[in-house]
């Protein structure tokens, strides 16, 4: 069997694309065997992980199929975690996010989250019901760049206006993304947050627009 080499790692990402969980981690597995470079592995997940989000925006695809490249994701970055670590490979930036208080929702702010993270972003996932001084010690704790906000409550929407005003009181140094299905541009706007999205898709454009990532 020939040893494989970077240029076979198109089938990695064609794994994660096709939410091929076992082939990801097989394929994850044989690369760090072949000692191939950790971030020629990371990119190899990225660019799948991208195309996925590319795919479910122009609604060529929708959450199901996202979930299975997500899972996928996640197995391969079980075995390549330890390695980026090692190698001094870290995620640049992090993030903070939950469902604010009030609100129990939290497959769409989970979808967010598993997205940002197969964008390499470090994610703190407060979970849901979260309020505004949890959100603000996790912010102080990690150092986090950006935080993430989700409501699908419209009854839990002034929570989320509370909690970009007491962030902003505080004078914390971060950059703030909203999202849910009653939050509007105009809102985001309105409470004074950084940046609306409105899937998880375009969550991971903003996130990266918001700390000055490169694409
Ligand atoms: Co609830 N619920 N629910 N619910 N629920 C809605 C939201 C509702 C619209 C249903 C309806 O009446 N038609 C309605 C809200 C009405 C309103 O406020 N105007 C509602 C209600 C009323 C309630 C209860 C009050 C019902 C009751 O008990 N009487 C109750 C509230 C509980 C609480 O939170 N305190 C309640 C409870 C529940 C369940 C627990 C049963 C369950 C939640 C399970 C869970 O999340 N673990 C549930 C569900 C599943 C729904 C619906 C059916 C689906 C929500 C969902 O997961 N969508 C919902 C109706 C609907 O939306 N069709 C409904 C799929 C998900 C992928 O989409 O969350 O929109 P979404 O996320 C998207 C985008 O919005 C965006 O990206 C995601 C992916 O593309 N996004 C972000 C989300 N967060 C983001 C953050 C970002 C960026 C983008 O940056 C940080």
């Amino acid at each position: 069997m020939s040893v494989m080499q970077e240029t076979d790692l198109t089938t990695l990402t064609a794994a994660i694309m096709a939410g091929k969980r076992k082939d990801a981690k097989r394929i994850t597995q044989e690369a760090l065997d072949a000692t191939l470079s950790p971030q020629a592995i990371l990119d190899a997940l990225k660019v799948g992980m991208d195309d996925v989000g590319r795919r479910f925006k122009a609604n060529e695809i929708f959450v199901p199929e996202v979930l299975v490249a997500a899972r996928a994701m996640k197995t391969a970055m079980e075995l390549l975690e330890p390695v980026l670590v090692a190698s001094g490979i870290q995620p640049e930036f992090k993030v903070v996010i939950g469902t604010v208080e009030g609100d129990l929702h939290d497959i769409g702010k989970n979808l967010v989250s598993m997205m940002l993270k197969g964008a390499n972003f470090e994610v703190i996932d407060l979970g849901t019901n979260v309020g505004t001084q949890a959100f603000i010690d996790a912010v102080k704790e990690s150092g986090a760049q950006l935080v993430g906000l989700s409501a699908l409550l419209t009854t839990t929407m002034p929570a989320m206006k509370e909690t970009v005003e007491a962030m902003r009181e505080q004078g914390l140094d971060v950059k703030v993304m909203v999202g849910g299905a009653p939050i509007t541009d105009a809102f985001a706007t309105e409470i004074g947050a950084d940046g609306f999205s409105p899937d998880a898709a375009s969550a991971v454009d903003l996130a990266r627009e918001l700390v000055g990532a490169a694409a």
